[in-house]
């Protein structure tokens, strides 16, 4: 398992819309990989209720983003030379935006970026069957869209492109791009419709259960809240298994935000989901709300899983730093 939360490294890029992951992928194969955002999400006019919400779509956004090989032979996106992280850099996009991401394959193999939940036309696809792929030392610009819902004219509605997504390699070992997959390269996508809730600074947490099944027994990463703190889930699965993602002491809504409406939004409530290979999902919660501050467990319900190490913390602090019963040496 691999991936350690941090919170270094502020990135500047883009600072309304992409939040850049802030973690070093580290040695052996991953079982878990996470980030932990470290910049701001998209900036808006605080609501008197305190809340930031998501501004209006429509923009034209750039972005570049390299793929390579890490030290101990995983693979990683990022969006410097030499700063890939397993997950990639999270990128944050409002409904009806448009996305240039210009892909830079540095590996010795050919690669792609093929995403989940935009619009994409076939030569922004990423994958070698319609030559959308990247030579090694190559670039190319991917271009994916996003649309608000609306009326079709037969009548019947059209969804639109919010929602918790996720980007990955679809080229390398296979045509599929197992071999990427495996070895970490993928990242998580959201996509807001305006209006929608965001959550604190710096507070977004970004889980990737994937599979590869090793002797190597780490733990999973730790993420740091304060009680109080708006946090955002981005989960995401990958590999061969399903895993079911259960966090200890808080619940959230089992629909689009992770949020429920009003008292009358009829969306289950839950607190352990399950998740197969590709799925993505996420939520917003109040750390620590009516529980307080403490090591709250996040771990795959599957108990082998949970065993194994699929399974990490999330340290909600007292305003005082301070996380009563948790020994970080345990
Ligand atoms: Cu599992």
């Amino acid at each position: 398992m691999t991936g350690t939360a941090s919170e270094h490294s502020r990135r500047a890029f883009s600072r309304r819309l992409f939040a850049g992951s802030a973690v070093a992928a580290v040695g052996g194969a991953a079982l878990i990989s996470a980030t932990q955002s470290s910049e701001a999400a998209p900036t808006a006019p605080a609501l008197a209720a305190g809340v930031r919400r998501a501004g209006k779509g429509g923009e034209v956004r750039r972005m570049k983003i390299y793929a390579e090989k890490l030290p101990d032979g995983q693979m990683g996106y990022g969006l410097e030379k030499g700063k890939a992280t397993i997950p990639g850099p999270l990128i944050e996009l409002v409904e009806g935006d448009t996305l240039h991401i210009e892909f830079e394959n540095t590996m010795d193999v050919a690669a792609s970026l093929h995403p989940h939940g935009v619009d994409y036309d076939t030569a922004n696809d990423g994958t070698k069957m319609n030559r959308s792929h990247v030579e090694p030392g190559g670039t190319r610009t991917y271009t994916w869209r996003t649309h608000a819902p609306g009326r079709r004219k037969d009548g019947t509605w059209r969804p639109g492109s919010a929602g918790y997504w996720h980007y990955h390699d679809h080229v390398v070992g296979t045509d599929h791009g197992t071999g990427g997959i495996r070895n970490g390269l993928y990242g998580p996508m959201i996509v807001r419709r305006e209006g929608d809730i965001l959550p604190d600074e710096g507070k977004q947490f970004t889980i990737v259960f994937n599979d590869m099944l090793t002797n190597n027994r780490k733990k999973g990463p730790d993420f740091k809240a304060t009680v109080g703190d708006r946090v955002e889930i981005i989960m995401i699965t990958h590999g061969e298994y399903y895993h079911t993602f259960h966090v200890h002491g808080h619940r959230w809504a089992d629909n689009r935000t992770g949020l429920l409406t009003g008292p009358d939004d009829p969306s289950p409530v839950i607190d352990n989901k399950i998740t197969g290979p590709a799925d993505s999902f996420g939520f917003q919660m109040i750390a620590g709300e009516g529980v307080g501050a403490g090591a709250w467990m996040y771990h795959c319900h599957v108990q082998s899983h949970s065993d194994m190490g699929m399974a990490g913390l999330l340290l909600i602090a007292k305003p005082d730093g301070t996380v009563p019963g948790h020994d970080p040496h345990h």
